[in-house]
């Protein structure tokens, strides 16, 4: 069941047309009806004279994904998933304003973030946060200390890294991590961050769930002499989104191997090996296991609990 910090809201531009975004950081449900509100909270119930959207998920959403609202100001906004319809005028001011999300109805809302450009300092004019189980910096956010009245705002923090989604709750209302402009006219598509569309990059928690390829960082080709043994890379690195974020940050290559192959297939003659002089080194300390193999195409490294972020070094021997 959706309730505070189940999402966070990543950009908010009141220049016409109007847009929002808004990042889900836990599953919803497939049928969950989400209400966007710029009516003023007072406390106890929502002022008139504003409006709302009503958003309907009609596909499961996973965390992380971001969810983006454009043209919210007019009778047909759009939005990247489900459904979406506009109540009254909803249209976010770049003076005062604020929004709040929430499930349920108006009259008994489950807040579920709440976004502002002026603080929420007054029951008519910016809104409260009172009795919305809302907390400023934690799963609502206050534009206003950095940019009072901003006309466009958006996060321009970190989308990966965070072990978890509420780490990325923290970080995307913390203030300083977002973007703003203000200034006559629209600011929304001037080519200076922040512009709209928002980013739809989504969170990703890392330890898992990136599953993209490791980065191996190499040399350009290099130019050998036969029976000269040459360093191929004494600065080559290797890095995986995935395995360096485990084992508390320090990373964990448990089971991965590192293949060294000649490059136009295997040679029997060929000898590749780690240096001995400790120019291999696992995330700073060196780390020499002296492998090396004639032979076969690839010469398996395995890398045991450790974060492999260093430089190799090869010998290519030819015998006489
Ligand atoms: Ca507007
Ligand atoms: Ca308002
Ligand atoms: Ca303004
Ligand atoms: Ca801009």
């Amino acid at each position: 069941m959706a309730g505070p910090g189940s999402i966070a809201f990543t950009g908010l531009n009141a220049d016409d047309p109007d847009s929002l975004a808004f990042a889900a950081l836990e599953d919803l449900a497939a049928g969950t009806v989400i209400t966007l509100d710029d009516n003023e909270w007072n406390g106890t119930a929502f002022n008139t004279g504003e409006g709302t959207l009503t958003i309907t998920l009609t596909t499961a959403v996973t965390a992380g994904t971001i969810i983006r609202i454009e043209a919210s100001n007019t009778a047909t906004p759009t939005i990247s998933t489900g459904t979406i319809s506009r109540l009254n005028s909803f249209d976010i001011s770049g003076t005062t304003e604020s929004v709040y999300a929430y499930v349920g109805s108006g009259a008994s809302p489950t807040f579920l973030s709440a976004i502002g450009i002026s603080g929420f300092t007054g029951a008519t004019t910016t809104g409260l946060l009172t009795n919305t189980g809302l907390t400023l910096g934690v799963d609502a956010i206050d534009i206003g200390t950095v940019d009072a009245g901003a006309d466009i705002a958006a996060y321009n923090g970190a989308r990966t890294g965070q072990l978890s989604f509420a780490g990325y709750r923290t970080l995307i209302n913390t203030v300083s991590n977002w973007v703003t402009q203000d200034a006559a006219g629209s600011q929304a598509g001037d080519g200076t961050n922040p512009d709209t569309p928002f980013s739809a990059d989504p969170f990703v928690i890392s330890g898992g769930q990136v599953n993209d390829t490791p980065v191996v960082t190499v040399a350009a080709s290099l130019a050998a002499t036969e029976q000269v043994a040459s360093t191929i890379d004494a600065t080559a690195t290797i890095s995986d989104a995935d395995l360096d974020a485990l084992n508390g940050g320090n990373g964990d290559y448990a089971g991965a191997t590192l293949g060294i192959a000649n490059n136009g297939g295997a040679d029997a003659n060929d000898l590749f090996a780690i240096g001995t002089s400790g120019a291999f080194t696992v995330n700073g300390s060196t780390r020499d296991d002296g492998v090396g193999q004639r032979g076969a195409a690839v010469g398996p490294l395995h890398l045991h609990r450790r974060r492999a972020a260093g430089g190799r070094r090869g010998r290519r021997d030819l015998p006489q």
